[in-house]
């Protein structure tokens, strides 16, 4: 069957396009609509059309797959053009997402209904595009330049209700009643005297918006996009739509996208949009594998990290039992999670009614014993081994069976977590990062025993509290602390070839991770770890804290900071390193911010390859994934191993043995053969 049908209800042709998941406007699609247009033009009988969807959701957009391959003709601006250019009134009946090409769509068509639960949006600058289908266009002249341009250089979708203010959307519609008032709207505009056409409207474009607005908008939006290029061209295509008549318009924002689209930022954001789905799925999980009911989560520790992992839960609407040790650290963990409501509340992000909502399905607890009847028990507690397995002992001990425990290690061995249970199938590790209730990555850990539907419910889970799982293997640090630790060797040892900390920190700056090793030491604060009493000044680090330089808290580390935490480079430390560097006998070396950037991020990709190797991640996009969301890895570079295949593998290789590394037999075997990690 076609994914393009079409009925006649009396003397309206309705078009229903068929195309799960998300009814993505395929070459299938697009011919199936110009047909059907073409279909009511020749049809004396209709005298209106309906386009609407099956299925969860309205046309998402273009077909993301078909990008980068030949293109087969209709073209979504050629079919857009058709609808627009039709004598007889179109109706778009929008219900779930209509976005992108989709939201082009239905700015072709002459009238919009929504479903009142339907959300409307050009996320293209998301995959380092603009809408290239006459939506930097066609909005602007349909809602304003200063309603579009958000939506346009942001990405973010918008509820129908905005939608309908802002006149994007005609009339809200009851979401069960979609079709039929489709129809009836139809029938209700047959014999107007003329019917809107976005592409022709002048009435809400504002000309006297000028550089001024459009300057300050880049000033207070574009900070947050900072090395992203497609929000700029989306400014410049909105902008087009004020300067620029319809037909020239468009042809900017051809040339725009075309250039957007061939450039290597699209591809590596693409990928990342790809890379994220992937991540969900699970290698040989049989499809009918049940997922378990987690109605009730119960967490070991009330600090900084359970307290955080709580919050995801309970606003999710999943009741959390949170145990601690004694009542003081008990009353702090929760004033803490009720503050970081409140902080939330006061943004916009909750209503009072939320907040008191989520705390109300908070229990604490000083009883083990109280998270008997939980589905899922995560532990936060001291990172040891030792006391890890006391926990879980006795977790298992208490919690009922069939219920999952998990442990939210940063480094440590789950599987010797799992052996001290009866229950090895029902454990895992669900790796959290600080912020927790902020972050978006979680690392689902696969113990040796972990049985696949308690992965698969973990990876349901996380989709529930809104976080992207990546599944590892169990190997120390699991993915992403695993290849931060040979970034952290060639940052010291880079110190020691007399490299200052902040050319070191600049380097990665200036690639776009948000922060260097040195910058992130000093944040964490250097004596983590650091033994006074047995301090000998044997090490950069040892010396720093000796003279009270232990970080941003004391205001001084691998760099001076001033009130308000802004770093500049310490003439103390550079003596400190330099001293260390002329004991260690080599010659001081100078490197370009070129090469101090290889020499940390390659050993990252070398330690990805291994990772692939020994079978820790299920393939390499799940590793950018982890990077991206859990490292701050610049998403427009596609994560450490979409850049090594960018720059090619080749050159990671040449570099590596330049550096002195010994190169992983699976990252060299890759090179020789000319493959790519990521297909
Ligand atoms: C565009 O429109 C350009 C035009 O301006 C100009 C053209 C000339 N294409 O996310 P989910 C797949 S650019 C192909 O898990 P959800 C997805 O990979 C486009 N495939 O579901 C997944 O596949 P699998 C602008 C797509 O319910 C499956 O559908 N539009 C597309 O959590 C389910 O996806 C966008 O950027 C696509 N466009 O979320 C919207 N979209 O099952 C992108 C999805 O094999 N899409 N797939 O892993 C989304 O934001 C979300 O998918 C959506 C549903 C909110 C729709």
């Amino acid at each position: 069957m076609s994914v393009i049908s079409t009925r006649k209800d009396g003397d309206v042709l309705v078009v229903t396009s068929k195309n799960p998941p998300v009814n993505a406007l395929g070459q299938a699609v697009r011919a199936g609509l110009a047909d059907a247009i073409a279909q009511a033009a020749a049809d004396d009988t209709i005298k209106a059309i309906v386009i609407t969807c099956e299925g969860r959701t309205f046309f998402a957009g273009a077909d993301i797959t078909e990008f980068g391959k030949p293109p087969v003709g209709p073209s979504l601006p050629e079919v857009i053009d058709a609808i627009e250019a039709s004598a007889k009134p179109v109706v778009a009946a929008i219900h779930g997402t209509a976005l992108g090409g989709g939201l082009e769509v239905a700015l072709g068509c002459h009238y919009r209904i929504a479903a009142a639960s339907a959300k409307l949006g050009l996320p293209e600058v998301k995959l380092g595009l603009l809408p290239g289908a006459g939506g930097t266009q066609r909005l602007p002249r349909v809602v304003g330049v200063e309603a579009a341009l958000p939506m346009v250089v942001k990405g973010d979708p918008i509820p129908a209700a905005t939608a309908e203010r802002i006149g994007l959307v005609d009339k809200l519609v009851a979401d069960d009643q979609l079709t039929e008032s489709g129809v009836a709207f139809a029938r209700s505009v047959i014999g107007a005297s003329s019917h809107p056409v976005s592409s022709a409207r002048t009435d809400k474009i504002d000309t006297s918006l000028g550089d001024a607005f459009f300057d300050e908008f880049r000033k207070t939006e574009l900070r947050r996009l900072k090395g992203f290029e497609a929000p700029e061209a989306c400014i410049q295509a909105v902008r087009a739509a004020i300067d620029l008549p319809f037909a020239d318009g468009i042809k900017r924002e051809r040339e725009l996208f075309g250039q957007l689209m061939t450039g290597t930022q699209s591809a590596a954001l693409r990928h990342v949009f790809f890379a994220e789905r992937a991540a969900s799925k699970i290698d040989g999980i049989p499809a009918d594998t049940p997922v378990l009911p987690i109605a009730k989560v119960g967490i070991l520790g009330a600090g900084t990290m359970g307290g955080g992992i709580a919050m995801n839960f309970l606003t999710a609407g999943i009741p959390v039992t949170i145990l601690e040790r004694e009542q003081a650290a008990l009353d702090r963990g929760v004033a803490i999670i009720r503050k970081n409501y409140e902080r939330s509340a006061a943004r916009g992000k909750f209503t009072t009614d939320q907040v008191a909502q989520c705390m109300d399905r908070l229990t604490p607890t000083l009883e083990m014993t109280d998270l008997a009847d939980c589905d899922l028990v995560i532990e936060a507690v001291f990172e040891h081994m030792e006391v890890k397995k006391e926990v879980f002992t006795k977790l298992d001990a208490i919690v009922k069976p069939g219920a999952i425990l998990a442990s939210n290690t940063s480094y440590l061995n789950v599987d010797e977590m799992a052996a001290v249970t009866k229950r090895p199938e029902y454990v895992l590790g669900l790796h959290f990062f600080s912020p927790a209730n902020v972050m978006r990555l979680l690392e689902i850990v696969k113990a040796a025993k972990t049985a696949p539907a308690v992965l698969k419910t973990a990876m349901a889970l996380s989709k529930k509290i809104g976080k992207v799982a990546v599944v590892s293997g169990v190997c120390h640090g699991f993915i992403g602390n695993r290849m931060l630790s040979p970034r952290q060797q060639a940052a010291n040892a880079m110190l020691m070839q007399g490299i200052a900390p902040w050319a070191v920190d600049d380097a990665l700056t200036d690639f776009g991770m948000p922060m260097g090793p040195f910058q992130m030491a000093d944040l964490a604060g250097l004596d983590l770890g650091w033994d006074k009493a047995n301090s000998k000044g044997e090490t950069i680090r040892d010396v720093l804290c000796e003279r009270d330089r232990r970080g941003q808290k004391t205001g001084k580390g691998f760099y001076d900071y001033d009130e308000n935490r802004r770093r500049t480079p310490s003439k103390e430390v550079e003596e400190i390193i330099a001293a260390f560097a002329a004991k260690s006998g080599g010659a001081a070396q100078s490197f370009t911010s070129e090469e101090i950037r290889d020499r940390l991020l390659f050993p990252m990709v070398n330690e990805g390859a291994k990772i692939l190797d020994e079978g820790m991640a299920q393939r390499a996009s799940d590793i950018d994934t982890v990077w991206i969301n859990g490292y701050g890895w610049p998403a427009y570079t596609g994560g450490p191993m979409f850049w090594a295949d960018t720059i090619g593998l080749d050159t990671v290789v040449a570099g590596l043995k330049a550096f002195g590394h010994e190169v992983s037999p699976y990252l060299a075997d890759k090179a020789a053969k000319g493959e790519r990690f990521n297909g």
